[in-house]
């Protein structure tokens, strides 16, 4: 990482929680001859600045982006974990007017009100929320898987990478493999109750497979890309990694 967010400066030293993300993921691969990989060393020493798509394809490799993640209890929610933590304050939304916009490389760009998402089938999920920071929560959201709002926006085949833009100018990007994932969700709901507008209202990211900051809040608009552009995401272009797997 070349810059600690905004948030950090006073607290430079990023304290790493070894039990909730360890900074070098050392994995057992039990087909692989109990080989040892030490997964960050991998990626920043031998690609560095290129590591990006080679990053992702190993990492989606490795972490099997479709396996599901085991979930907690309810009662194992943290309600008062949850730390709100936003580059640029709370943005004003008005939920009759609010539109999730469905474009790029597809062949049914949609505009889908809270109504409309409302109306999709719903899933629900006790996961761990963990920021970069060195803090995590367990959580419950609920909403829409994004598998079928891709099923209502028919990326083409060429689809890759996935733009998130939400409405305090916050921006990300994502594999197409962690966002069909099953447990990831766009999310109007948080333990049980209607997600409030500090947390992302009307409609958030939520996965337990990607940490804290790739998951967005107040998103606007979802754009389905066969490449990545210059820009990756907001902490990302401060050198943040990029594919930031759990
Ligand atoms: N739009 C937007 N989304 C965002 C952020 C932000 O500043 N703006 N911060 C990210 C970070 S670093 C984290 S840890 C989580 C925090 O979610 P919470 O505020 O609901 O706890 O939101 C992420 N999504
Ligand atoms: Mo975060």
């Amino acid at each position: 990482m070349s810059q600690e967010p905004e948030q950090k400066q006073s607290n430079p030293e990023i304290k790493f929680d070894d039990d909730i993300v360890p900074r070098r993921r050392f994995l057992t691969l039990a087909g692989a001859g109990l080989l040892t990989i030490g997964f960050g060393s991998l990626a920043e020493g031998l690609v560095g600045g290129l590591s990006e798509p080679f990053n992702q394809q190993v990492e989606s490799l490795i972490f099997q982006p479709q396996q599901p993640v085991p979930e907690f209890p309810i009662s194992a929610i943290e309600p008062d974990k949850l730390i709100v933590n936003s580059f640029r304050g709370t943005p004003a939304i008005e939920p009759a007017s609010y539109r999730l916009i469905l474009d790029g490389e597809v062949s049914r760009p949609s505009s889908l009100s809270i109504n409309d998402l409302q109306n999709l089938p719903f899933a629900s999920m006790v996961v761990r929320h963990v920021c970069v920071e060195g803090w995590a929560a367990i959580v419950q959201w609920g909403g829409v898987r994004l598998r079928d709002l891709i099923a209502i926006a028919q990326p083409s085949s060429q689809v890759k990478y996935v733009y998130f833009y939400s409405a305090d100018g916050y921006y990300e990007s994502w594999d197409i493999d962690s966002v069909m994932h099953p447990q990831t969700l766009m999310a109007y709901q948080k333990n049980g109750l209607p997600l409030t507008p500090d947390y992302g209202a009307p409609l958030r990211l939520a996965s337990p497979i990607k940490l804290g900051y790739k998951l967005s809040k107040w998103v606007t608009r979802i754009e389905f890309k066969s490449e990545l552009s210059e820009k990756r995401g907001y902490w990302e272009d401060l050198g943040y990694e990029w594919y930031a797997g759990l």
